[in-house]
């Protein structure tokens, strides 16, 4: 199996170098390959990973002139991973909130599902070092998104995901809309509609302890008029 990694990046030069050499170390049962995505980070993170994509020939870094949105990074990210061949697309942050160490069972899953999630909020998942206001807004999210959308999925906002290449069979990206946050729930609504399979393996999502949030007011509206969206089109 061929895996690609698919790492959005804004301002992360304090985190981004160590990840990517922790994924490298992580054993896995696939050909691993990493694709980040840099908007043209202010802080010089994209010339850190062309400089160590010299010493590994498994990264790669997309540039893009500015600050896109993660949805859309995403959505090059992937496009690039399955011309290149990828049977599974992993999406995962640069903060270390997703811990590397997850990685073997989120592909291991993919043995039993088109789309599997790394869940916080199913047994033995979890998460540490976490605002109030983050949790309420977390678990918001999610609620609505259960609620409204009808999902059984209970982490529909985790961002440390593997979809396997079934799942870009059926759904077009280019008819995905979000271009920020928003784009995690569209998927897994996406998936659900096109009658794909959805498997959540726990993880324990730790807060970010260097860098700076980049999630903003505007992106949480932009979310619940995505999910009022979505309760009202059908694809
Ligand atoms: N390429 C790109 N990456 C982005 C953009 N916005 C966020 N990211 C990256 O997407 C990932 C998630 O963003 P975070 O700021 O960690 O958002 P979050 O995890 O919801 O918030 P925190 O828990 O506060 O860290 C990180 O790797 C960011 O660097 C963007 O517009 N473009
Ligand atoms: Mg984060």
């Amino acid at each position: 199996m061929r895996a690609a990694i698919v790492i959005p990046t804004y301002n992360e030069k304090e985190n981004i170098i160590p990840l990517l050499r922790s994924i490298l170390s992580q054993k896995v049962a696939a050909a691993l390959e990493i694709i980040v995505v840099d908007d043209n980070s202010p802080d010089g993170t994209g010339l850190l990973i062309d400089e160590e994509s010299k010493l590994h020939q498994e990264i790669s870094c997309i540039h893009r002139k500015g600050k896109l949105g993660l949805g859309s990074a995403y959505r090059e990210g992937f496009r690039t991973a399955l011309s290149r061949g990828a049977d599974a697309i992993v999406g995962m942050d640069a903060d270390f909130s997703h811990s590397p160490k997850y990685l073997p069972a989120l592909l291991a899953g993919t043995a039993h599902a088109d789309l599997v999630i790394g869940s916080r909020y199913i047994k033995g998942g979890g998460q540490k070092g976490c605002s109030l206001g983050r949790r309420i807004l977390s678990r918001g999210a999610n609620a609505l998104a259960r609620l409204l959308l009808a999902l059984p999925t209970r982490d529909a906002t985790s961002g440390f995901r593997c979809y396997t290449r079934a799942v870009f069979d059926r759904i077009d990206l280019s008819t995905v809309r979000s271009d920020g946050y928003s784009f995690l729930v569209e998927m897994v609504v996406r998936c659900r509609r096109a009658g794909l399979t959805i498997r959540e393996v726990p993880i324990i999502f730790e807060n970010r302890t260097r860098g700076a949030s980049k999630i903003s007011r505007r992106e949480v509206w932009h979310g619940m008029m995505t999910i009022l969206h979505l309760l009202f089109r059908r694809f």
